[in-house]
């Protein structure tokens, strides 16, 4: 037993509360090097003279990558809180290892409670729950710049005529909140249930990363009335509505900024930005704080109670007046963690049930306890999936392994929720990751729409637009439906409708890797619900193939949801080069 490969913590993605009284427990070892793993717990009260009452439950491995194993358990604890310790064999005829807080041992420990791993009491207060509604949204991302221009009127004066050229950082093309309300038909054909706008307050730029007034709609997009419709209109039919909160950093000309930049030192905004030395200098480098090395956004002081409670008001602002339903935060992960435990109790105050998502492309524990987000974008799950599926620079095994050890990284209840994108305004586009080949781009909308959590759609994506690292990526929407692929565009709205309909890739689902093939390049994953399973096969490859069907499923009835049609009963499923089965068995 490699007992250096062992770990557990409480409190974490190890050992946390998954509902009210459900408390989720997980195990790291080396991969392959136990058989068998328990759980030995009890009440850390309940003892009988010097013995404490003791429970068992078995183990289960859930993820597996290079290195190690995940094994996990649920269990409710009687009142609430529990100690507990595991049981560890190599194989039945080696001698159990009990791990413990304190370190390992050839006996129980029982007789010694600081020995145990502890969860306290699992307060309700403290579990970490998101906005339900979010678990069933597919998420569609506009950069509203570039989506549809509905008011030629509320154009920048130097915007191009629609599509005319290539993007730049700079130019315009007069995208805007009345071109989206024009084509909401099209959005609710496809299934989408959630809208994902980037900045819309007043900016510098065609981006609006650079905030001049965050109580203020850019002009180019439509003033406040028409945002009011937008929203409601998008209520009416289902559609819930997140904002892009800039907080991190303000634009050049926001006022408080230009106010230091003209009075320095005697500025009474001179503590609303991280000024290193007056007066400020803004080349070769800036001599404040900035978002990265980008002069024109000076980076917010977030500690000073001013600016906190400036922006705490505007968060508000747009849920009270417009009522958004999520808060998107720009640059999440560089703000003090104080201020996102007050955002979010100012937030949720005011509406329960809005969705905070941070961006941040990292491992994001730290955010994710209950106290601060409700998700992050998920950039780890888009890296694994683009470079099995897109790139080629994984194989199947490494893929599964990559993703599951995402999902090992957070607790079950974060991963139901996870925002799961593919491609962003800051990515280049999928099928552009693809090179070209819509069969491959298939595969990967196919993993991220029957994946668990929720998923989110860039703009176009779904009809075949391409383009490179921004500007590239931000392309001015194909309307024209000639130049629109409606295959692709009709494998989204086949799987948004299977999403809705399929209990199995519902909101509860579980998701499993059954089969990895490495020299085949193709895998088997398994959605399940309480009454029925969904396989996916996928052949990642050039090939045609016969693939072999995990054991449970061999001569079963089963249902192809893709031609909705009974499938052949057999042990093989006949996969095309870069294709896919979708198969329902119920239990
Ligand atoms: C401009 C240039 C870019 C250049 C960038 C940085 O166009 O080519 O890379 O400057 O100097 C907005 C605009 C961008 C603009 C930027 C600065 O949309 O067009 O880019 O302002 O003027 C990191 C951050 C993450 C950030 C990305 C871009 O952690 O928060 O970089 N994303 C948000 C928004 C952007 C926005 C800003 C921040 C600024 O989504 O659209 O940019 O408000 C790795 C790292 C990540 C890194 C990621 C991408 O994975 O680990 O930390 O993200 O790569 O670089």
């Amino acid at each position: 037993m490699l007992k250096e490969a062992i770990y557990h913590r409480p409190k974490n993605n190890y050992a946390y509360a998954y509902n009210k009284e459900l408390l989720h427990i997980r195990i790291r070892t080396k991969k392959g090097d136990l058989e068998k793993v328990r759980l030995i717990y009890g009440d850390p009260f309940d003892y009988k003279g010097s013995k404490p009452d003791l429970h068992e439950l078995p183990m289960t491995v859930t993820y597996q990558d290079d290195l190690f194993d995940y094994w996990f358990v649920e269990c409710q604890p009687i009142n609430r809180r529990m100690h507990y310790m595991f049981a560890l064999q190599e194989n039945k005829t080696e001698p159990i290892v009990y791990f413990t807080e304190k370190e390992f041992y050839d006996y129980l420990p029982y007789d010694n409670p600081t020995f145990f791993f502890k969860f306290p009491f699992l307060n309700p207060i403290d579990v970490f729950q998101a906005p339900t509604w979010v678990k069933e949204t597919v998420w569609y991302q506009i950069f509203p710049e570039r989506f549809a221009n509905g008011d030629k009127n509320l154009d920048p004066a130097e915007a191009l005529p629609w599509a005319s050229t290539e993007p730049s950082p700079e130019n315009y093309f007069g995208g805007d909140i009345p071109g989206i309300i024009q084509h909401f038909d099209y959005l609710s054909e496809l299934g989408i249930t959630g809208i994902y706008l980037t900045p819309i307050f007043k900016a510098h730029s065609n981006h609006k990363y650079d905030t001049i007034d965050y109580f203020e709609m850019d002009p180019q997009f439509g003033d406040k009335e028409t945002f009011k419709t937008f929203v409601e209109k998008c209520h009416e039919r289902g559609i819930k509505v997140m904002l892009d909160a800039v907080f991190n950093h303000s634009g050049f000309y926001f006022a408080p900024f230009q106010d230091v930049l003209e009075k320095g030192e005697r500025s009474d905004y001179k503590n609303w930005f991280h000024v290193r030395e007056f007066p400020l200098q803004l080349n070769p480098k800036p001599n404040f704080d900035t978002f990265a090395f980008t002069a024109n956004m000076p980076k917010l002081n977030t500690e000073n109670p001013k600016v906190k409670n400036y922006l705490l008001d505007v968060a508000k602002y747009w849920i009270e007046e417009f009522d958004i339903d999520g808060w998107r935060l720009d640059v999440a992960n560089e703000i003090d963690h104080q201020f996102w435990r007050e955002f979010r109790q100012t937030v949720k105050a005011i509406k329960p049930d809005v969705y905070i998502l941070g961006e941040i492309w990292h491992d994001s524990m730290p955010w994710l306890a209950g106290d601060q987000f409700d998700a992050v974008m998920n950039y780890p799950f888009t890296e694994a999936a683009l470079d099995f599926f897109a790139r080629n620079t994984i194989n199947a095994e490494q893929f599964s392994h990559q993703i599951d050890r995402v999902l090992a990284s957070y607790p079950e209840n974060v991963n139901e929720i996870a925002f799961n994108l593919l491609g962003s305004h800051d990515t280049p586009r999928v099928l552009t990751q693809c090179r070209g080949d819509k069969r491959k781009a298939k595969l990967l909308y196919l993993f991220q729409l029957s994946f668990i959590g929720t998923p989110c759609i860039y703009y176009g994506d779904e009809i075949g637009m391409t383009g490179g690292q921004d500007p590239g990526c931000r392309k001015c929407m194909e309307w024209d439906e000639q130049n629109q692929d409606h295959n692709l565009l009709s494998l989204f709205k086949k799987i948004i409708q299977l999403r809705k309909n399929e209990p199995a890739l519902g909101p509860n689902g579980t998701i499993r890797f059954l089969h990895t093939d490495n020299a085949k390049n193709h895998i088997i994953y398994e959605r399940t619900s309480e009454d029925s399973v969904i396989i996916f096969i996928i052949n990642n490859s050039e090939q045609k193939q016969e693939i072999s069907l995990p054991k449970q499923y061999i001569e079963q009835d089963m249902m192809d949801l893709l031609t909705e049609k009974s499938a052949d009963k057999s042990s093989e499923a006949t996969v095309e080069p870069f294709g896919f089965r979708v198969l329902r068995m119920e239990k």
